[in-house]
């Protein structure tokens, strides 16, 4: 129901869905934070400074859901690109909460920013690793001046974190760096977390 996109103090354009209208909310003049249903894989805005977020495991060299959609669009050259990322421990090229940065390769993006999300059931702070996930991304992402940044909804498949609680740390994690990008994106493949999101986004940067 498009209604319910139709919001105070933000603005929102048609992304060619009746149903799934592109959300759009201003975090700060420079800022501001969009969200969308969709395949994070297609996503690009200049091809030069901008970044897809994967949510990927520490081994850090492919896997099932958004990690195998990345891989097999991005093409072998960027597992390669992967693997050269030194270990930090035998097994490990990113550990869960930091993030680890490569060319985008066949993709039509310019970078890919690889995190690890926490397991939800297995970590013994997931929210605090899940914070450190969204920061270490947005960080990197300022470090190498990418003005476009988009996420998938780290830790919500595989990984098993609950979806509202997972939109309330992705969102305010966002707004926390507003000011160091032009955009950051929210691309959510499934109908339910889209929901969540949007309705996370409107509770948290509503005044
Ligand atoms: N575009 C956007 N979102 C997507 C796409 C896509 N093309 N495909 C899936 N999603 P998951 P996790 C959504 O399981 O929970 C991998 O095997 C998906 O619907 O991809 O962090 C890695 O190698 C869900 O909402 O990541 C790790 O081993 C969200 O992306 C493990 O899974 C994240 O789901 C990471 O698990």
């Amino acid at each position: 129901n498009s209604n319910n996109c139709s919001i105070g103090a933000s603005t929102r354009s048609n992304g060619g869905d009746q149903n799934h209208e592109i959300l759009h909310f201003d975090l700060s003049p420079l800022s501001s934070l969009k969200i969308q249903k969709g395949d994070i894989t297609q996503w690009f805005v200049n091809g030069t400074s901008d970044a897809i977020v994967n949510a990927a495991n520490e081994k850090m060299l492919g896997g099932g859901g958004v990690d195998g959609a990345i891989h097999r669009a991005a093409g072998p050259q960027l597992r390669e690109a992967c693997y050269k990322v030194p270990e930090v421990r035998r097994g490990v090229r990113c550990p869960t909460g930091e993030a680890r940065i490569t060319p985008g390769f066949k993709l039509p993006v310019s970078h890919v920013i690889h995190t690890v999300g926490p397991i939800y059931d297995v970590d013994d702070h997931p929210a605090v690793s899940l914070r450190n996930a969204y920061r270490n991304c947005l960080g990197l992402a300022k470090e190498k001046g990418i003005q476009y940044v988009v996420f998938p909804a780290i830790s919500c498949g595989i990984y098993g974190y609950p979806f509202e609680e997972a939109a309330q740390i992705a969102i305010s994690t966002v707004a926390e760096f507003a000011g160091y990008f032009k955009e950051a994106h929210f691309v959510l493949f499934s109908d339910d977390i889209y929901d969540v999101w949007l309705q996370k986004a409107q509770e948290i940067l509503q005044v």
